[in-house]
């Protein structure tokens, strides 16, 4: 998709992109036409209109880097991973290119009350302009005494930091909705960035998170001053605007009843829908299907490895549902057929699917008949694969 964003752009554009893009590719020590295949994407990922890649370009080329702090709370730092297993072009470098991580206590240098001291300059230096980046849940419980840095509890840090920040981004499942350590019966009172500082901020959930989606993000603000539109829940909704289930390469497989019903078995090694292993795609919002992970090719996220998605960037999804509970199915709308693999088998005829499809009318109606179907899947299945 981006080299198709590229061949559309004008020439004035390339040519305007591509001198933006010198600069930064030999600061970078990266292919020039890497770079700009990045902006390419970068501009599709956020929805962008053919053009944005120069201005993306030379905001990339020009803009000051705005300072981050970035704090470490109760997570496994898979956040931060992420983003340095990242490749194409070598994520790490632009990341650190766009910003200037001014505290980051796994990547930082300095240690102890070198690094308090470098967090206390960074905050004086861009007073009411550095991007505070918050990654794990913070602890509330008993007064917030089961996480501290440096001696300081995580719930005074995150507020002393994010009162004089320009913009707060809660990176990963954890700080936007309490992730892993909140999960029942939550011990420590894990909870989010935006519960804990009681206003709405910036989340870009997954665990961990796809990080385009956070360097995105970063590159919007860079180039438009500003965060890019969020949904009520905080998440940027270029990234977070649809559900997984809507964009997935098993879909086929499930409006046709085509399922995986135990690991290994032919309906998984055929890569069936895993849906009835307990795939939470069909109530999970992300654009994992679209994107991927790690540039490692094509079905490289959860679902195209052959494991059901657990939901990990939805509250209430994401390590609170049972593995195997199936998803509730939002926001369908109803195929417009149910063909084949019911009606191959004598148990109901297409025409019958389709009539009472069209009296239900509804998406609900219409998720409503695709359980029906399910079910009769189920039955049709499990036999024939237990006699094949
Ligand atoms: Fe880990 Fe980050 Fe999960 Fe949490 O990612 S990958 S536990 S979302 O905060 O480090
Ligand atoms: Fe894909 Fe899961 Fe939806 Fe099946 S249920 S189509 S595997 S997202
Ligand atoms: Fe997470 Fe599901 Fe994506 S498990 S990484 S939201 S496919």
């Amino acid at each position: 998709m981006a080299n198709q964003r590229m061949e559309n752009m004008s020439e004035t554009y390339i040519e305007e992109t591509a001198e933006a893009a010198s600069t930064v590719a030999n600061r970078l020590g990266i292919n020039r036409r890497e770079f700009l295949q990045f902006c390419a994407a970068t501009a599709t990922t956020l929805g962008l209109p053919t053009g944005a890649e120069a201005a993306i370009a030379k905001a990339v080329e020009k803009a000051k880097r705005p300072s981050v702090i970035w704090l470490h709370f109760q997570e496994c730092t898979g956040c931060s991973e992420s983003l340095l297993r990242a490749e194409h072009p070598t994520l790490e470098k632009l990341i650190l290119d766009v910003i200037s991580l001014d505290y980051h206590e796994t990547l930082m240098a300095a240690a102890g009350h070198q690094a308090e001291a470098a967090r206390k300059a960074a905050m004086k230096a861009h007073k009411g302009k550095y991007v505070l980046v918050v990654e794990g849940a913070i602890p509330v419980k008993d007064n917030g005494i089961y996480c501290k840095v440096g001696g300081h509890k995580a719930i005074d840090m995150v507020k002393e930091c994010a009162a004089d920040a320009a913009a707060v981004i809660a990176i990963g499942s954890c700080a936007s909705w309490g992730g892993m350590p909140s999960t029942e019966p939550n011990p420590t009172g894990a909870s989010s960035v935006g519960d804990v500082l009681g206003k709405p901020v910036v989340t870009i959930p997954g665990c961990p998170p796809n990080p385009y989606n956070f360097l995105a993000t970063v590159v919007h603000f860079l180039t438009f001053g500003s965060l890019p539109a969020v949904d009520q829940l905080g998440r940027p909704k270029f990234a977070y605007g649809r559900i997984i289930h809507e964009h997935c390469e098993r879909r086929a497989h499930f409006d046709a009843g085509r399922f995986a019903l135990e690991f290994g078995d032919e309906g998984h090694r055929k890569g069936y829908c895993l849906y009835k292993l307990g795939c939470k795609g069909p109530e999970t919002y992300a654009n994992c299907s679209t994107i991927g992970f790690g540039d490692a090719g094509e079905s490289n996220w959860p679902v195209g490895c052959g494991h059901p998605c657990i939901g990990c960037t939805e509250k209430g999804v994401g390590f609170t549902k049972p593995i195997h509970q199936t998803a509730v199915l939002r926001g369908m709308s109803p195929p417009a057929s149910y063909p084949g693999i019911v009606e191959q088998q004598g148990k109901a005829s297409f025409a019958a699917a389709a009539a009472l499809a069209a009296i239900a009318g509804t998406a609900a109606g219409g998720a409503a008949m695709l359980a029906k179907n399910l079910g009769k899947q189920d039955a049709e299945q499990q036999p024939r694969q237990k006699g094949e």
